[in-house]
């Protein structure tokens, strides 16, 4: 388990003169097939976000404005990232706790999802989560 949990992916920049321009395509910068995007923006001030794992999802999230740090926990340890910047996303994959935290106000979190929303994916509370990761390790 010494592998770092925070797994950047830097993007290329397709710049000129005019400015910049990011191309995230499924299978070549993002490492899954996207079949869902979404995003977070308007949080309200103080507010943490998160607070479970997926199943079998991977996740891409970048912050295309703003700031916040997500907390990302695989059972056994816990590290921290501030995303802020459009140019790199954090890979989150199955069976990671996540947290987000200290979102500034003019956030916008934007997410790449290989699955379709799934409410039955989500752990939801934390001794269901550490119970799968420790049946999960007895698998492997
Ligand atoms: C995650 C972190 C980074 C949908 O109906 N469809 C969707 O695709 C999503 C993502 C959410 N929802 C509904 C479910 C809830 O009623 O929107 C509501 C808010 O979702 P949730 O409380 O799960 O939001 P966060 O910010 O805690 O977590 C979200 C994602 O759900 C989650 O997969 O990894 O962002």
């Amino acid at each position: 388990m010494s592998e770092s949990l925070i797994q950047w992916i830097d993007f290329p920049i397709l710049g000129d003169e005019r400015g910049s321009l990011i191309a995230l395509e499924a299978d070549r910068v993002v490492p899954f097939p996207i079949k869902r995007v979404y995003y977070i923006f308007n949080t309200a001030d103080g507010v943490s976000r998160g607070f479970h794992a997926h199943r079998d999802l991977k996740q891409l999230a970048v912050c295309v404005k703003g700031s916040c740090t997500m907390m990302v926990n695989n059972g056994y340890s816990s590290e921290s990232a501030v995303l802020d910047t459009p140019t790199r996303g954090l890979l989150i994959e199955n069976l990671i706790w996540r947290e987000m935290h200290n979102f500034s106000a003019d956030c916008v979190l934007l997410v790449l999802a290989s699955k379709p929303y799934d409410e039955a994916d989500y752990i939801r509370n934390y001794d269901d989560f550490i119970e799968e990761t420790r049946r999960a390790a007895r698998r492997s």
